[in-house]
């Protein structure tokens, strides 16, 4: 969150979202549902005018469904709404300006309940429902200093050590101030994990980065520990019973060589071609042997119609209370074109992590495709964890198209994601048809991962943005939710999808 790369730069981000964003309908057509039984109630929000807004959830005010809590911006006017849910309709039972000061929020879960807070530039706050006025917290510097004109919501509230807590992790110029949640919802005392923020020197100006943070228990004793990237390996620090961490770093060198774990870093689209980049892509255990493991994603730029990107997986191996790597991947996903993770997490159950990746390549018949029809195709592939690591082939593949208003230059925004909506423990694939429906192909749990016929859904929602998939009213089914305007429309609307 700390800076935004410009308009002319292009980055892995970037265009993983850009390829995410701009994903349409599976190509062979849909037949009208199975007997998945999916039903919603949908529910349209006006929310009113404004420049900007985030919207965040939680049980805030004691009802059995996720309050929405509205951050809009207009002028220099920042508000704060929130929306409660009761018996079939939702109704605003808050409004009121931002305090000011007030630089981002967030969502934690902190004994068994939902808190809102918001970081201000001496700690942070949390805002009590019973006022929705802003309460101190927890005093400490960090990198954020300036409330931006908008309401952002950042991720600095998560777990940590991966016992289910949400913990707090505030990024500084130095490092880490790091606060972990016992399980009676009381707080460990924070502690102090050295990780100098990457800068990024313009002409006249320095942008930080905080590091990021990557999870693994080096030594296997049990406790997650904390890493950081730094000049060529892993910083850890051993996590302890108490759930927080020493702060004295052990080194773990990786045997093989990075550009950067800075996946926001530019490569030059329109300057000049022929580069290699590698990332940290992440670190997590991918084939499931309690082991962390470590990816790094490389994309090979020749020109504008020549790239490839690669994931290479170096899985842990424990020597001696250590974790060590190869310098030879164990395993690989490539593929020409542009790919991007769209799901990364076990999809057929056997306790190893699949990938869904979206692919594309840039060709002149892409580019005569879309001048001719209108659309251009793109696929979703699927990788599964096998014993040895991911086949080199995607073993289910899925065909998608784009659809592109040349007039307008507007790419009809139709979107992928992956959530469980029939609330048995398996991801469905939820394929944004248009504003008026959503197709769910129902995770089988096999592998072939969804079934071939989607169930079609009726919404309320819009095909500029992403649907939110997130259990609002905690039955066990996710339900969807968006912020967007209609076309012609002067006022925002929050579209939600409750399951029945
Ligand atoms: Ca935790
Ligand atoms: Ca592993
Ligand atoms: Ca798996
Ligand atoms: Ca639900």
């Amino acid at each position: 969150m700390a800076s935004r790369p410009g308009p002319a730069n292009v980055s892995v981000e970037n265009l993983r979202r850009t390829v995410v964003a701009t994903v349409v309908a599976l190509s062979h057509n849909a037949a009208s549902g199975a007997d998945a039984g999916l039903a919603y109630d949908n529910h349209e929000i006006n929310i009113g005018d404004a420049v900007s807004r985030t919207v965040l959830h939680g049980r805030l005010t004691g009802g059995e469904t996720d309050d929405l809590i509205v951050f809009t911006h207009a002028d220099s006017t920042r508000q704060m709404a929130v929306y409660t849910y009761h018996e079939t309709a939702w109704s605003r039972c808050h409004l009121g300006d931002v305090a000011r000061g007030i630089i981002f929020v967030d969502m934690m879960e902190l004994g068994g309940e939902d808190r809102l807070l918001a970081l201000r530039r001496g700690g942070i706050d949390w805002i009590d429902p019973a006022t929705w006025v802003p309460r101190t917290w927890l005093a400490s510097p960090s990198m954020y200093k300036l409330p931006p004109q908008d309401v952002p919501d950042f991720d600095f509230a998560r777990d940590v050590n991966g016992d289910g807590l949400d913990d707090i992790a505030l990024p500084g110029f130095d490092g880490y101030t790091v606060w972990t949640q016992r399980p009676d919802g009381t707080l460990n005392d924070p502690v102090e994990l050295a990780a100098p923020a990457t800068a990024r020197v313009g002409f006249r100006s320095a942008t930080y980065r905080a590091r990021d943070l990557y999870q693994l228990d080096h030594d296997g004793d049990g406790y997650s520990d904390l890493a950081f990237w730094h000049e060529g390996g892993l910083v850890v620090y051993p996590g302890a019973a108490s759930g927080s961490f020493v702060p004295d770093p052990i080194e773990l060198l990786a045997p093989f060589e990075l550009s950067t774990d800075d996946v926001t870093v530019s490569f030059g689209f329109g300057q000049e071609f022929d580069e290699t980049r590698s990332l940290l892509y992440r670190v997590d255990d991918f084939n499931g042997d309690g082991i962390g493991d470590i990816a790094t994603s490389t994309i090979e730029v020749a020109g504008v119609f020549d790239q490839s990107t690669r994931y290479d997986f170096h899985f842990g191996r424990r020597e001696a209370g250590a974790t060590v790597f190869r310098a030879v991947p164990d395993t690989s996903i490539s593929s020409e074109g542009v790919q991007g993770p769209l799901e990364l997490s076990d999809l057929d159950g056997d306790g190893r992590l699949d990938f869904g990746m979206l692919s594309f390549k840039m060709g002149i018949g892409k580019i005569v495709a879309v001048l001719l029809t209108g659309s251009v195709g793109f696929n979703m592939n699927f990788y599964l964890m096998g014993e040895g690591g991911y086949a080199r082939k995607p073993n289910v593949q899925r065909r998608v198209k784009l659809r592109l208003d040349l007039g307008s230059g507007r790419v009809s925004g139709n979107w992928v994601s992956a959530g469980d909506l029939t609330g048995d423990g398996i991801k469905d694939l939820v394929v944004q048809v248009d504003g008026t429906r959503v197709d769910v192909y129902p995770g089988t749990g096999g592998a072939d991962l969804f079934t071939q016929r989607p169930v079609e859904v009726d919404v309320n929602l819009s095909d500029q943005g992403s649907v939110r998939l997130a259990d609002l009213n905690h039955d066990g089914k996710d339900d969807m939710f968006m912020a967007y305007r209609h076309p012609d429309g002067e006022t925002l609307r929050v579209g939600v999808a409750l399951s029945r």
